[in-house]
């Protein structure tokens, strides 16, 4: 990386944020249960939905929901998104209802359950009893970009981020963002997933293929539907659908939406030339011993 991404000694920082184990986190991440994850009752047939941090976790999260109910939307339809499933380690002071804690206790199983948590925070005993995880990824510089928008949407999350978009590159690139380093993270999750019979999916193949990424998430929880419901439920969780929908596309997002451009390239809005040669530097020393490789575009 040389020291093209090197952050300035008075760089944006979360005012709430903390660092534990290694990872920078914000207040609204719960930390009784990271320091004693043995408080969450997991139980085995919980199934976890997981990724950093605008990967395409709402919309993973709404098919694997469509799909666990046969594609009958009812539930679906019954609250918003963020009510009806729990973000486990998610515990916001200005929404209590989603403190993912509480609300994983008060929801049947099987339990639908998302985590952005890097594989060294997430709940040991939910892996060692085998729940199903998927683990969906996006490339990194679509994912800096819309996080980058995602920080500007919620002050009442990320705080007070007046910085450009090279700003935020930079601390993407040092971790120093909520759920931190986004190489470990994705490298940890995918080491764990492709061992262990996790599904991992990533975003441009689901937006290349959406009806074959409904096919895969059914086939991996065990749900047998026909083409006329798979079509269904695809149709449902596409983007303009969810944009749509007035309880997935929510309303606290301050002046922006949080479905927002939901595009495979839109980096290179962002990108200067300069950043991104310095960017795929970084890429390729921290990739280079992982088989996983991305779609830019
Ligand atoms: S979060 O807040 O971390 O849980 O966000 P997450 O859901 O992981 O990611 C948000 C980005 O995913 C896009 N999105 C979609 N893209 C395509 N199709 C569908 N159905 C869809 N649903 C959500 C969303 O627009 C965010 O990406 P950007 O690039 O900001 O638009």
């Amino acid at each position: 990386m040389a020291d093209y991404f090197k952050l300035n000694p008075e760089y944006y920082q979360v005012p709430w944020h903390f660092t534990f184990k290694g990872v920078y986190l914000a207040k609204y991440v719960r930390k009784d249960t990271l320091e004693r994850p043995e408080l969450y009752e997991i139980k085995s047939d919980d199934i976890f939905v997981v990724s950093y941090p605008k990967s395409g976790t709402t919309w993973t999260l709404e098919l694997a929901q469509l799909i666990m109910n046969k594609g009958d939307p009812t539930y679906s339809e019954s609250e918003s998104h963020f009510d009806r499933i729990p973000f486990i380690e998610f515990n916001p002071e200005r929404y209590p209802k989603r403190n993912g804690f509480t609300a994983m206790q008060n929801i049947e199983s099987p339990r639908l359950l998302k985590s952005h948590l890097p594989i060294h925070l997430f709940p040991p005993q939910a892996l060692q009893m085998g729940c199903k995880v998927i683990f969906v990824a996006r490339n990194p510089k679509d994912t800096v970009v819309s996080y980058y928008h995602f920080y500007q949407a919620l002050p009442s999350l990320y705080g007070d981020y007046k910085g450009d978009f090279s700003g935020y590159l930079k601390l993407f690139v040092n971790g120093q963002v909520v759920y931190g380093d986004w190489f470990d993270h994705t490298l940890g999750w995918y080491n764990y997933v492709e061992e262990n019979n996790g599904l991992f999916l990533k975003y441009e193949d689901m937006k290349k293929n959406p009806s074959e990424t409904t096919v895969k998430i059914a086939e991996y929880l065990n749900c047998d539907l026909s083409d006329e419901i798979i079509d269904e439920i695809t149709g449902r969780c596409s983007f303009a659908r969810m944009k749509m929908s007035k309880l997935i596309n929510f309303e606290e997002v301050e002046g922006r939406p949080f479905l927002r451009k939901g595009a495979v390239g839109d980096w290179k809005n962002y990108f200067t030339v300069s950043e991104n040669e310095a960017f795929d530097e970084v890429y390729n020393e921290r990739m280079k011993d992982s088989r996983l490789t991305f779609d830019w575009e």
